[in-house]
C-alpha cells in the first residue's frame, strides 16, 4: 500500500492556518518535459492563529531546485521536505519565500495539478492539486492575490491563459513567447488555473446590468470550433439570469472557457478560466442528444454561478464542500427550470436524487451534507455533498418563501464577500433574514441517512374529520446510531372525488386552494382537518417538499386517482412511478413464487390515458411512461433481485405494448420528426415521447414493422437523439442487422471521440450474454484509452453501473471485472479508479453467493495495495457496521 494506514482527516480538528499568503507571483516555464514553477510569496503569520510550531508548505512531487527566504538562499540543513510538503521550522513573523521547482506534467496521468490533456497544457487544482504545483498553504481559507507569468514555444502554445485579467504579453528568444495575467480577487489556491495550447476560440460581447463590458470566450482545439455555440449561449443565459434572480453581476474584464478532452469531473469554476470537460462544451445536432444539449446548458451555468457562490465567497475548509456545491447545484436547477420546462426538470433532479443518493445514503459510504471525517477528499465529490446538499438549500427556500430566501441570500453575499466559511455562516443568513429559527433544521447538514415518513390516515365520516398520522425515522449509518428528528417542509393536498383541492388550512398556514406546507419537527406528529366532507385521496410530499421517503400503504385507486387529477405535476408524476412500483415489485414476487407474472388492467388503461393526454406537455407523458429503475426498485426488496426486476420490467413493456401498439404507433407517427431540428424545451419533449414510445414498440421482439422503425429512425440520421435512440435498442436486440448498424456508426464517428463515447456505452448496456466479453474486446478499440476518464466511464462505467444484469451476473464475472479494471487504472488515476469502485458499495443488499464474490473483489482491491483514494471505498465498502 503506498500509505500503510491512511489517515482520516476530521472537521473537529479544525484549526485556522497558522500563515496568510497575501500575494503570490508565478513564473511558468513550460517545456515538453520538465516544467520550471517560480514562485514568489508574500507570507506573514496569521493573528487567529496560536500555532507555534514549524510551518509546513503543502507540496507533492516537487523536484526542488532552490528556496530563498527574504532574498537569502537556504541551506538544506534550514528546511525539511517529506511526503507532505515542505517544513520551515522557525520562519521570521513575515517574509517572502521564494523557490524554483520541476515538475513533469508530460508524466501526469491522475490529471491533478498540472497535467497534458492532447496538445495543451492545463491545470486542476480542486481540491488539493495545487500542491503538485508549487509549496503553498493548500487549503481554501488561506486566500491571495495571484500574478502569473506564462513562458512556451510560440507555436505549438500560441494562447496563453490564466486567471483574472490579461496584462503583458511578447516575445522571448528561441522561439518562445510569454503573456501574463492578473487577478485582483483574493482567491484560494483552488481556483488556480492555466492553460496553454493551439486553441481557437469563438468570441461575444457582454454588457453587464450596470454597464461593463466583459469579453466572453470559449476556447477548443481547432477541428471543435463549430461545436461551440450552445455553450456560449447557455453561458450568456446563465449571467442574464444571475443579475436578474440574485443581483450578481460577473466582476473581470474577461471569462475565458476551455475545453479539454481529458478531465476527471465535469467542469472547473476557476476565477476568470472555466476549465471544462469537452464533454460538457461540444455539441452540434449530428453530434449530441437532446440530454448532452442540457447537460452543458446546466454545467455551463453552474460553473458561472460559482464566481458567487464559492469564489466570491468560498469555502473555510473541505468540510464545507456543500455550502458551495449544494448552492450553486440548487441555483444551477432553478436556472435550467427557468431556460426549459420547470416541472420536468424538478422530475430529473428528483429522480436522480432517489436513485442514486438515497443509495449512497443507505450504503456503507452514508455521510452527511457536512461529512465529519475523510481520508481522501476527492472522494467527497458526491450526490449527497451536491444533489442533497440543493436539496437543503432547497428547503430553506421554501420555508422562507421567495422574498425572505432573496432577502437572505442578499445579506450572504453582502456579509460574507471575500471570505472562507461555513454552512452554519450560510444558516445564519436565512435566520437572521426571517427570523425562523433553523437550529434543528441544522440536522440535515450533520446526520447522513435519508429520513422515512411512515404516514397513516383515518377519516372519520360523522364528525367530518380527517387526521394524519406522521412518524418520522432517520437509520442509523456508519458512525451513526440513534438520531434526533429533522425539521422537514411536508406539502401535503387533499382531493376530493372529482380530483379538486380541498381548501385546507392549518395553524396559520393556508393551502390557499393549492397545497398546504406543513413543518415536521416531532418524532411524532397527528395533524387534523376539520370540515372534511368525503374521505379524501391524500397527495403527499408535493414537489417533494424534502428528500425524505414516504411510507404509506397506497390503494390503487389512490393513484389512479391521483395520476388523473392532482394540481401538483410532479405528483401526478410520481403517483404513476409508485403504482408502477408496486406492479412490478408484485410481479417480481410471482416469478419468484413460480407463478405467471400479471398486469392489472388498470394500469394498461392509464398508461393510454396519458398517451392521450392532450393538456399534458409532451415530455411530462414521456416521464409517466418512463419505467422505474432496477436500481430505484431494488431498494424496495428485502434481497435484490435483479433478474427478476429485468423480467418484471420487459414483460410488463411486452404486455403493455402488446395492449396499446395500434395507439403507440399512431402517436409514434404524429411525432416523427419533420422540417428543421430545433433544440427548445417543446420540441425535446416531442422527441423524449416520440423515443419512448418506440422503446415500449421495441419490447416486442418479434414484430418486423417495428423493427422496420427502429431501422428506419437510425437511417434518416435527423439528429443526434434520435439516431441514439434507435440505436441503443438496436443494440440490445439479437437482430441480424445489429452488426451492421453498430459498424456503420463506428465509420461515421471515427473521429469523435465524444460520439465513439455513445458507441461504447450502448454496447456496454445492451442485455445479451455476451456483453462483458463485448466490453473486453472494445477495450481494445483502437477509440479506447484508459488513460481518458470520458472512454473509461463510457465503457467501463457504463457495464457496472449501466447494466445491472450484466454487471451483477450471479457467477461473479462482473464483479471480478472491477476489481481487475479498478487496479489497472489505480496507478494512473486514483480518482477515477475510487469512483469506479464505488458500484461494489452496495454488495449486502444481494443474495449470499453474489455477496462472496463481491467481497473477494474488494479485498482483491485492499490487499493488492492501493491509493488511498481506492482504499477508503473498498475498506469502507467491507466495514462491519457499514449496512
Ligand atoms: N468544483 C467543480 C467540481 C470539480 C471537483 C474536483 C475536480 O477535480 C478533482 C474537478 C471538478 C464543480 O462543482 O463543478
Ligand atoms: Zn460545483
Amino acid at each position: 500500500m503506498k500509505d500503510s494506514t491512511p489517515r482520516a482527516i476530521r472537521l473537529a480538528d479544525y484549526r485556522p492556518p497558522p500563515y496568510l499568503i497575501d500575494r503570490v507571483s508565478l513564473r511558468f516555464d513550460l517545456r515538453e518535459t520538465g516544467t520550471r514553477v517560480f514562485s514568489f510569496m508574500h507570507l506573514r503569520r496569521n493573528p487567529a492563529s496560536e500555532a507555534t510550531e514549524s510551518l509546513l508548505l503543502h507540496g507533492e512531487g516537487l523536484d526542488l531546485q532552490w528556496l530563498a527566504i527574504d532574498g537569502m538562499r537556504l541551506d538544506e540543513d534550514e528546511y525539511r521536505v517529506d511526503d507532505e510538503g515542505l517544513h520551515l521550522p522557525a520562519p521570521p513573523e513575515q517574509f517572502e519565500l521564494s523557490s524554483e521547482v520541476i515538475i513533469a506534467p508530460e508524466a501526469n496521468t491522475a490529471l491533478e495539478g498540472l497535467y497534458r490533456s492532447g496538445g495543451m497544457f492545463c491545470t486542476q487544482c480542486e481540491a488539493e492539486g495545487f500542491r503538485r504545483i508549487t509549496w503553498f498553504l493548500d487549503r481554501p481559507d488561506v486566500m491571495a492575490v495571484f500574478d502569473v507569468r506564462i513562458e512556451a514555444d510560440r507555436e505549438r502554445y500560441p494562447v496563453l491563459l490564466s486567471n483574472g485579467n490579461p496584462g503583458a504579453a511578447g516575445e522571448l528568444p528561441d522561439g518562445r513567447h510569454f503573456a501574463e495575467w492578473h487577478d485582483p480577487h483574493p482567491k484560494p489556491c483552488y481556483l488556480f488555473a492555466l492553460v496553454a495550447g493551439d486553441l481557437k476560440h469563438i468570441e461575444e460581447r457582454f454588457t453587464t446590468a450596470s454597464g461593463r463590458e466583459v469579453v466572453l470566450r470559449i476556447h477548443v482545439e481547432p477541428h471543435n470550433i463549430d461545436k461551440c455555440e450552445h455553450a456560449m449561449r447557455s453561458l450568456v443565459a446563465a449571467m442574464r439570469w444571475d443579475e436578474e434572480h440574485y443581483g450578481r453581476e460577473y466582476d473581470l474584464e474577461v471569462f475565458n472557457i476551455v475545453a479539454v478532452d481529458d478531465f476527471n469531473m465535469g467542469a472547473m469554476e476557476n476565477k476568470g478560466l472555466n476549465i471544462f470537460n469537452s464533454k460538457y462544451v461540444l455539441a452540434r445536432p449530428d453530434t449530441a442528444t437532446d440530454t448532452d444539449f442540457q447537460g452543458i446548458e446546466g454545467v455551463v451555468a453552474h460553473e458561472y454561478f460559482h464566481n458567487w457562490t464559492g469564489n466570491r465567497i468560498t469555502c473555510r475548509d473541505w468540510f464545507q464542500l456543500s455550502l458551495k456545491e449544494g448552492l450553486t447545484v440548487y441555483r444551477d436547477q432553478e436556472f435550467s427550470a427557468d431556460m426549459g420546462s420547470r416541472p420536468l426538470k424538478r422530475i430529473e433532479d428528483v429522480r436522480l436524487l432517489r436513485t442514486h443518493q438515497f443509495a449512497e445514503d443507505a450504503g456503507p459510504m452514508a455521510h452527511p451534507v457536512r461529512p465529519q471525517s475523510y481520508i481522501e477528499i476527492n472522494n467527497f465529490y458526491t450526490l449527497t455533498v451536491y444533489e442533497k446538499g440543493a436539496e437543503v438549500v432547497r428547503m430553506q427556500a421554501r420555508l422562507l418563501g421567495p422574498k425572505r430566501f432573496r432577502a437572505a441570500m442578499d445579506r450572504y453575499f453582502e456579509r460574507f464577500d471575500g471570505q472562507a466559511v461555513t454552512t452554519d455562516d450560510f444558516v445564519a443568513c436565512m435566520e437572521a433574514a426571517s427570523g425562523h429559527d433553523l437550529s434543528q433544521f441544522k440536522h440535515w447538514y450533520d446526520y447522513a441517512g435519508t429520513p422515512v415518513l411512515h404516514v397513516q390516515d383515518s377519516y372519520d365520516a360523522r364528525k367530518r374529520r380527517y387526521t394524519l398520522k406522521i412518524r418520522q425515522e432517520v437509520p442509523d449509518t456508519p458512525g451513526q446510531h440513534h438520531k434526533p428528528p429533522f425539521h422537514i417542509p411536508f406539502a401535503i393536498g387533499l382531493l376530493d372525488g372529482e380530483g379538486r383541492d380541498i381548501p385546507l388550512r392549518y395553524g396559520d398556514s393556508d393551502s390557499d386552494g393549492g397545497s398546504l406546507l406543513l413543518e415536521l419537527r416531532e418524532r411524532e406528529e397527528v395533524f387534523v382537518f376539520d370540515d372534511i366532507e368525503e374521505r379524501p385521496t391524500p397527495s403527499l410530499l408535493r414537489g417533494f417538499s424534502a428528500p425524505v421517503k414516504i411510507d404509506y400503504d397506497w390503494s390503487e385507486e389512490q393513484l389512479l386517482h391521483l395520476m388523473a387529477h392532482d394540481s401538483d405535476g410532479f405528483n401526478r408524476w410520481d403517483a404513476g412511478q409508485t403504482l408502477l412500483r408496486q406492479v412490478l415489485l408484485r410481479m417480481v414476487a410471482q416469478r419468484q413464487e413460480g407463478a405467471s407474472m400479471s398486469v392489472p388492467e388498470a394500469l394498461v388503461g392509464a398508461l393510454r390515458t396519458a398517451l392521450f393526454d392532450e393538456q399534458a406537455e409532451q415530455a411530462l407523458i414521456a416521464e409517466v411512461l418512463a419505467l422505474p429503475a432496477i436500481g430505484y426498485l431494488g431498494d424496495f426488496m428485502a434481497v435484490v433481485d435483479v433478474d427478476g426486476l429485468h423480467a418484471a420490467r420487459e414483460h410488463l413493456k411486452r404486455t403493455v405494448a402488446g395492449a396499446l401498439r395500434e395507439d403507440l404507433l399512431m402517436r409514434y407517427e404524429q411525432l416523427r420528426e419533420t422540417g428543421e431540428y430545433r433544440i427548445d424545451a417543446a420540441a425535446i419533449g416531442r422527441r423524449r415521447l416520440k423515443n419512448t414510445l418506440l422503446g415500449w414498440l421495441a419490447s416486442l421482439e418479434d414484430d418486423d414493422a417495428v423493427f422496420q422503425l427502429l431501422l428506419d429512425q437510425y437511417g434518416a440520421q435527423h439528429n443526434m437523439t434520435d439516431v441514439m435512440a434507435a440505436l441503443s435498442l438496436i443494440a440490445d436486440s439479437e437482430r441480424p442487422e445489429r452488426e451492421d448498424i453498430l459498424a456503420d456508426f463506428a465509420r461515421r464517428w471515427a473521429n469523435e471521440p465524444l460520439v465513439m463515447d455513445k458507441w461504447f456505452s450502448v454496447q456496454a448496456m445492451a442485455v445479451r450474454p455476451d456483453t462483458l466479453a463485448q466490453v473486453r474486446t472494445l477495450m481494445d478499440h483502437p477509440a479506447f484509452a484508459l488513460t481518458n476518464p470520458n472512454r473509461v466511464r463510457a465503457l467501463i462505467g457504463a457495464f457496472v453501473n449501466g447494466n445491472p444484469v450484466g454487471f451483477h451476473a450471479a457467477d461473479g464475472s462482473g464483479y471480478a471485472f472491477l476489481a481487475e479494471q479498478v487496479l489497472a487504472l489505480d496507478p494512473l488515476n486514483p480518482q477515477i479508479a475510487a469512483r469506479l469502485a464505488r458500484a461494489l458499495a452496495r454488495w449486502r443488499r444481494y443474495d449470499e453467493q453474489r455477496q462472496l464474490h463481491a467481497q473477494e473483489a474488494l479485498r482483491r482491491m485492499i490487499s493488492a495495495g492501493v491509493s488511498k483514494d481506492v482504499y477508503e471505498i473498498a475498506s469502507r465498502s467491507l466495514q462491519e457496521d457499514a449496512e
